[in-house]
């Protein structure tokens, strides 16, 4: 999604969010997800995810003015299989634009939060990361084995205990999850 910032500036975005806004991707620990890169602006955005590897399924043409008009995906040609170079495990893929690009992925081993972002160094550092987070369960707080990146977001001043707060859509309620020093 392009964006732009408070100097009406183009910034590439994720999740049409900032990095520091509330998580919206919650999965749990072992499953299998499938995730729709939608990239609906002019350029190829080589998306990187943390913590797992993930294979690429297809990629598809979609009506771009449309989807950004109304948010409806409306497709125009086929599916296309990814080529033979990167039908491999992989972390990084390329989004071309005008295609939603479909990966799938087990999320494991580890419950925590982890960035997914563009790996284009400009792109990521304004806004183009977002964290997503792996659970245990969902909906409870059991996440002492925690070995993710901690989002400095809501930060307590506790000591070095540095906490979060994550927001379960499921549960619909905001919870603080399992503290622990990501320096330590
Ligand atoms: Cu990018």
């Amino acid at each position: 999604m392009v964006g732009v910032n408070e100097y009406n500036r183009l910034m590439f975005m994720l999740e049409d969010k900032m990095w520091t806004d509330p998580i919206t991707i919650n999965t749990e620990l072992g499953s299998v997800e499938v995730w729709n890169i939608i990239n609906s602006g002019a350029g190829t955005h080589p998306i990187h995810v943390h913590l797992v590897q993930f294979q690429i399924l297809n990629r598809q043409p979609f009506n771009v003015q449309e989807y950004t008009s109304t948010k409806k995906l409306k497709y125009i040609g086929p599916e296309v299989l990814p080529d033979e170079n990167e039908r491999g495990w992989k972390d990084t893929v390329k989004a071309i634009p005008g295609y939603i690009t479909k990966i799938i992925a087990r999320f494991g081993d580890f419950t925590g939060i982890y960035p997914f972002h563009c790996h284009i160094l400009e792109h990521e550092n304004h806004d183009m990361m977002r964290p997503y987070r792996v659970y245990r369960d969902k909906c409870t707080d059991e996440d002492e084995n925690e070995h993710g990146l901690y989002i400095l977001k809501d930060v307590e001043e506790d000591a070095d205990i540095i906490g979060l707060k994550a927001y379960h859509p499921e549960c619909n309620e905001v919870t603080k999850p399992g503290t622990r020093n990501p320096l330590g």
